[in-house]
């Protein structure tokens, strides 16, 4: 083996991968029956099925749209269709959950009643976020929320009415985005960690570890394209972002938007930011889902010391009426968050 060689072995080696994290952490609860751990395998394999497609995604047939239109009204891509497949199927075969909510389906997916599943968790998610970017090379993103059904219910009674759970009832939440490199970042409310895939190896190896958002940043992402649709207060806001300030080095402030949820919020996270979507008149509601958008990413922010509102109320307080229910956001850092509010409740001008 030749010196560079050692080398690049002796580096993977000091990386530790996803499963050792997880088993590491399953180690740390006297009575874990590894049922969550098991979970979390199950959605990294997925993940590796949807990035090996993706990643081949101009010489396969799975470009374009299936011609089918989903519950939000939106026409649904094939490599929608294919990522929900693939999770779905993941988390049956899995069988640690017993319902699955997806974007891609009106109602709640049962598991297979006739299934050996004693899984007590509850799984949601939105399985490719940002499908209008797929078909021209964009980063686009799954992300997934976690919850757990009361010990006393059997898991095959499960019913819709148990995912609707409040944000704040997360046992685990995460995304994965599919960008320059492919990552895993997910919090069980114990800080945020993010693994990236080797393809080499097949395997997310711990990359980001404890991750901690900055306090402001200097990003901005919004789709200013609606600017005449936000209050005044919003605006203002935005205007305010946009002045050049000698003492301030954040200002004026960088526009970033890829229309990816996924990776507009993974880069905020990372280099300090804020998304907003609020309501409009296109989206009297805001045009996030707040089961499987903005609660988990709330989640992911809040462990990294962020904040998530829907301009007046945390994110995570708010009580669930429907599974594909829309919210106002806006996310990432604690100070950015906290001026925009300032500005929207006309405090600030
Ligand atoms: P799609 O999955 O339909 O592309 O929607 C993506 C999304 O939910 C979120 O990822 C984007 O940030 C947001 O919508 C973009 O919405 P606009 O196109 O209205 O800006």
């Amino acid at each position: 083996m030749s010196d560079s060689s050692i080398a690049e072995h002796a580096d993977l080696g000091d990386f530790k991968t996803l499963e050792q994290f997880i088993l590491e952490k399953q180690d740390q609860f006297d009575h874990s029956s590894g049922s969550f751990s098991r979970l979390l395998r199950d959605i990294s394999v997925a993940a590796k099925i949807v990035n090996r497609d993706m990643r081949r995604a101009g010489l396969l047939d799975i470009f374009g749209q299936t011609g089918v239109t989903n519950v939000q009204g939106e026409v649904q891509k094939k490599m929608d269709a294919l990522a929900n497949k693939e999770f779905v199927l993941a988390l049956r075969r899995g069988g640690e959950c017993c319902l699955i909510g997806s974007e891609e389906h009106a109602e709640a997916i049962p598991i297979d009643a006739s299934s050996e599943s004693d899984g007590h968790y509850i799984v949601l998610m939105d399985p490719l976020d940002g499908s209008s970017n797929i078909d021209v090379n964009v980063s686009v993103g799954t992300i997934f929320s976690i919850y757990r059904i009361p010990d006393e219910l059997p898991p095959k009674e499960a019913t819709l009415d148990d995912a609707l759970q409040p944000g704040t009832d997360q046992v685990a939440a995460g995304y994965v985005v599919y960008g320059s490199s492919t990552m895993l970042v997910y919090t069980t409310g114990d800080g945020v960690n993010g693994f990236t895939l080797d393809p080499s190896i097949g395997e997310f190896l711990l990359s980001h570890r404890n991750v901690k958002t900055p306090d402001r940043g200097r990003i901005c992402s919004i789709n200013s394209g609606n600017y005449h649709a936000f209050d005044q207060g919003l605006r203002n806001y935005l205007n305010w972002l946009q002045e050049y300030d000698e003492d301030d080095p954040n200002r004026p402030a960088k526009t970033r938007y890829i229309g990816s949820f996924v990776s507009d919020f993974h880069r905020n996270m990372m280099m300090g930011g804020i998304y907003m979507y609020p309501a409009t008149q296109g989206n009297p509601e805001g045009k996030l889902r707040l089961m499987y958008e903005a609660n988990p990413m709330a989640f992911l922010i809040e462990q990294a010391g962020g904040m998530a509102t829907n301009g007046e109320k945390r994110i995570m307080e708010i009580e669930p009426t429907s599974l594909h229910q829309r919210t106002p956001l806006f996310i990432g850092s604690p100070d950015m968050v906290k001026r925009a509010h300032a500005f929207l409740r006309g405090e600030r001008s």
